[in-house]
C-alpha cells in the first residue's frame, strides 16, 4: 500500500535503544533501525539452519520435516550439527530474532510517543517460547527436553510430554491458561460484535457510539466496562493466557514430576474427611 500522507509526518529520527542513527532510517513502508538488521539477520540464517537440517533428514514433505534437539545424554553441552546442533543454532537465531522483533517495537513506539503495550505484550509470547526451549530444558538439565522443530514432530512432543504426566488438564495451571483462552475469544468476540453492531448498521441505519454500546451491556447484564475497560481486560486476558501457559509447562517436571492426577490429592488428604 501506498504511504499515507499523515506517515510522513511522523516519520521522526531518534527514540533509538542502542547505536544512535545508524540504520534509523525507512525501505518502503518498513522502518529498519538496528533491529530491523538483526531480525533479518537472524531470519535467514535461522531458516537456512532449518533447510540445512530438513535436507539432512529424509523427506521433504513439509508436514513431516523434523528438526530434533539433541539426546538427553549430550545434557547442557554444544552437540553435533547433525546430532541436535543444529537445533540449537535455529533456538539461538529463533531467541535473537524474535528478541530483536520486540527491539524494533519498542524503537518504534519510542519513536511515535507511545507506550510500550505492544513490545511488553509480544514479549510474553517470546517469554512462553523461551520457557519451552531455554528455561525448562535448562532446568531440567539438557536441551533434549525442548520441543523439535517440525510441524507434526512438535505435536507429537505436546502429546507425549502430556501423557507423561498421565493428564495433562488435570494441570492446575494448565486449567487456568485454557480458561483465559477461552475467556479471551470470548471478551475478543464480545467486543468484535459489539462495536460491528454499532458502527455497521442495516443500509440507510445510523451509526452508534459509545453511548449505545454501553446502553446495551448495561440492558443486557446491568454492567459495561467501557470503551478502554475492554481493552484493558483484553489484554489482560490474553497476557495471562501465555503466562499461565508458561507456568503449567515450566512447573512440569521441574516442580512435579509425578501424575497431574495425584497432585489433587491434597483435596482427599484435607483433614475436613476425617
Ligand atoms: C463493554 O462493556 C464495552 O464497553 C462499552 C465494550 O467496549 C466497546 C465492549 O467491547 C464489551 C464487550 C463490553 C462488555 C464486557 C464486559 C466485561 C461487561
Amino acid at each position: 500500500m501506498a504511504l499515507q500522507s499523515y506517515e510522513r509526518k511522523y516519520r521522526v529520527r531518534g527514540g533509538t535503544l542502542v547505536g544512535g542513527e545508524l540504520f534509523d532510517f525507512w525501505v518502503g513502508p518498513f522502518y529498519v533501525g538496528l533491529f530491523g538488521i538483526s531480525t533479518v539477520f537472524f531470519s535467514i540464517i535461522g531458516t537456512a539452519l532449518i533447510l540445512w537440517g530438513a535436507a539432512l533428514g529424509n523427506t521433504w514433505n513439509p508436514w513431516t520435516i523434523n528438526i530434533q534437539p539433541p539426546p538427553l545424554e549430550y545434557g547442557l553441552a554444544l552437540a553435533p550439527l547433525a546430532d541436535g546442533g543444529i537445533w540449537q543454532l535455529v533456538t539461538i537465531c529463533a531467541v535473537g530474532a524474535f528478541g530483536s522483533w520486540v527491539l524494533r517495537q519498542a524503537e518504534i513506539s519510542r519513536k511515535l510517543g507511545m507506550g510500550l503495550h505492544i513490545p511488553v505484550a509480544y514479549s510474553v509470547a517470546v517469554f512462553a517460547y523461551v520457557t519451552l526451549v531455554v528455561i525448562r530444558p535448562i532446568m531440567l538439565g539438557a536441551w533434549g527436553h525442548g520441543f523439535p522443530y517440525g510441524i507434526f514432530s512438535h505435536l507429537d512432543w505436546v502429546s507425549n510430554v502430556g501423557y507423561q504426566y498421565l493428564h495433562f488438564h488435570y494441570n492446575p495451571a494448565h486449567m487456568i491458561a485454557v480458561s483465559l483462552f477461552f475467556t479471551t475469544t470470548l471478551a475478543l468476540g464480545l467486543h468484535g460484535a459489539l462495536i460491528l453492531s454499532a458502527v455497521n448498521p442495516r443500509p440507510g441505519g445510523t451509526v452508534r457510539s459509545a453511548e449505545h454500546e454501553d446502553s446495551f451491556f448495561r440492558d443486557h447484564i446491568g454492567y459495561s466496562i467501557g470503551a478502554i475497560g475492554i481493552h484493558r481486560l483484553g489484554l489482560f486476558l490474553a497476557l495471562s493466557a501465555g503466562i499461565w501457559s508458561a507456568i503449567c509447562i515450566v512447573i512440569s517436571g521441574p516442580v512435579w514430576t509425578a501424575s497431574w492426577t495425584e497432585w489433587w490429592s491434597w483435596w482427599l488428604d484435607l483433614p475436613i474427611w476425617s
